[in-house]
C-alpha cells in the first residue's frame, strides 16, 4: 500500500538529522521488495546528502569465524568511539538462523553495548541465504546509516570466501582471527581469502595460543600485500580485558586516512556500489544476464568509473530494465552498451 510508505524527501531529512525512528523506518523501506516501495526507496536514497555518502563517515566491515569475538570486540570498540565523541551504528548480519530472524547477533551485541546510549544504533538483519552470505540490503542500508552516523560497522560471520562480499562493500575490512585456528592463515596463504585491511587476533588473554597465531599471521602478511599498497597491520586484543581496543580503533582510522590522503576514498565507495550492482545482477540474471551488459569486467569498470552517483536501487533498476526485455525475448540485445565499455582497462584494480 503506497499510502503507508513514507515520503522520501522528508524521510531523508529526518534520517540525516539522526532521527532514530526515521532511520528504523528507512531501513524497513529498504528491506521492502514491493515495486512501490522500491521506487520510494530509490527516491529516499537519492535525497540523502551526497557529501555524506561520498566522503562522510567510516564504513567498516568486521568478519571472522563464528565465536572469534566479533560482537564482543564491536561492543568494546563502541565504547572507544563513544569516548572519542563519535556516533556509531551497527548492522549485524546473522546468517545462522532464519528462525531467529537475525535477532541473535543484535541481542548479544545489545547485551554488551550500552543500550541507553542514544548515539548508538543497532540493527540486525537476517541473511536470506542469498548474496553469498551477505544480505542484499546491506549496501543500501549502509548508505542510509552513513547519512546519520560517523561510524557504520557491519558484522558478518565468514571464513574463507564469504567475507569477500563484506570486504568489497566497506571502506575498511577488519578480520577477527581465532587463536589456535590455522584456517584463516591457510586461506590467506592460498589467496582464497581477500586480504583484509586490518587483522586482529582476539582473546590475547588466553596467552600462548594467541601469541602464536599472531606471529604466524605476521609472517604470512610479510608476503601478502594489499593490492593497493596499504601495509596490513596484524594486532592483538582482548575484548574480555579491554586490551588492544584503542590500537584497533586507531588502525581502522589509519586506513580511512590512508584512503583519504591518496584521494581514493570516494572512488572506493563508488567501487563498493559497483560490486553490489554486479553481484546483485549476477544473482538475479546469472552470467548470461551480465553478458548482455558487456560482461562482468567491462560492466564493473564502467560502473566504478562513472562519475555520476545515483542511488544503488535506481542504478540497479536502470540496468535491470535493459536485461529483462532480452530474457523476455522481445529484443535480441540490449538497446545500448553500458557507459564506455570500450574504455575498459582489464588491469583496473579492484579495491
Ligand atoms: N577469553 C576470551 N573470550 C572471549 C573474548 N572475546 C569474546 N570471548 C568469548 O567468545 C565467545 C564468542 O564471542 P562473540 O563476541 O559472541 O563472538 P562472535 O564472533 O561475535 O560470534 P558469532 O557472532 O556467533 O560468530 C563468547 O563466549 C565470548 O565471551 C576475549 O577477549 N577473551
Ligand atoms: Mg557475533
Amino acid at each position: 500500500m503506497t499510502a503507508a510508505l513514507p515520503e522520501p524527501a522528508a524521510l531523508a531529512a529526518a534520517v540525516s538529522g539522526r532521527d532514530r525512528l526515521a532511520l528504523a523506518r528507512a531501513l524497513n523501506l529498504l528491506d521492502d521488495r514491493r515495486p512501490a516501495a522500491r521506487q520510494r526507496a530509490a527516491e529516499f536514497l537519492d535525497a540523502l546528502p551526497t557529501e555524506k555518502l561520498d566522503t562522510g563517515g567510516h564504513l567498516i566491515g568486521i568478519t571472522g569465524p563464528p565465536g572469534a569475538g566479533k560482537s564482543s570486540l564491536t561492543a568494546s570498540l563502541i565504547q572507544v568511539w563513544r569516548r572519542r565523541g563519535l556516533k556509531v551504528a551497527i548492522l549485524a548480519v546473522d546468517p545462522s538462523s532464519p528462525i531467529s530472524g537475525g535477532a541473535l547477533l543484535g541481542d548479544r551485541l545489545r547485551m554488551h553495548a550500552s543500550g541507553a546510549d542514544r548515539e548508538v544504533f543497532i540493527r540486525s538483519l537476517a541473511c536470506r541465504g542469498e548474496f553469498g552470505g551477505l544480505s542484499a540490503e546491506v549496501w543500501p542500508m549502509s548508505l542510509a546509516m552513513l547519512a546519520a552516523f560517523d561510524i557504520v560497522l557491519v558484522e558478518t560471520v565468514g571464513v574463507g570466501q564469504k567475507e569477500i562480499d563484506v570486504s568489497k562493500m566497506t571502506d575498511t575490512t577488519c578480520f577477527v582471527a581465532q587463536p589456535a585456528s590455522g584456517d584463516s592463515i591457510q586461506f590467506l596463504k592460498a589467496g582464497i581469502m581477500e586480504v583484509p585491511h586490518v587483522i586482529v587476533v582476539n582473546k590475547e588473554d588466553i596467552g600462548m595460543a594467541a601469541r602464536k597465531t599472531l606471529s604466524e599471521l605476521r609472517n604470512t602478511l610479510r608476503r601478502q600485500m594489499d593490492p593497493e599498497g596499504w601495509q596490513v597491520p596484524a594486532l592483538s586484543a582482548s575484548a574480555a580485558l579491554g586490551s588492544g581496543i584503542e590500537q584497533l580503533a586507531d588502525a581502522l582510522d589509519a586506513h580511512r586516512n590512508w584512503l583519504l590522503e591518496r584521494g581514493r576514498f570516494t572512488a572506493r565507495r563508488r567501487r563498493c556500489q559497483a560490486e553490489w550492482l554486479v553481484k546483485h545482477l549476477r544473482d538475479e540474471f546469472g552470467r548470461y544476464g551480465i553478458g548482455l551488459l558487456g560482461g562482468e569486467d567491462a560492466l564493473f569498470a564502467a560502473l566504478a568509473e562513472a562519475p555520476r552517483r545515483r542511488s544503488p536501487i535506481a542504478e540497479y533498476e536502470a540496468l535491470r530494465a535493459r536485461v529483462v526485455p532480452c530474457f523476455a525475448g522481445r529484443a535480441a540485445a540490449p538497446a545500448r552498451p553500458v557507459p564506455n565499455p570500450t574504455e575498459h582497462n582489464p588491469a583496473t584494480e579492484r579495491t
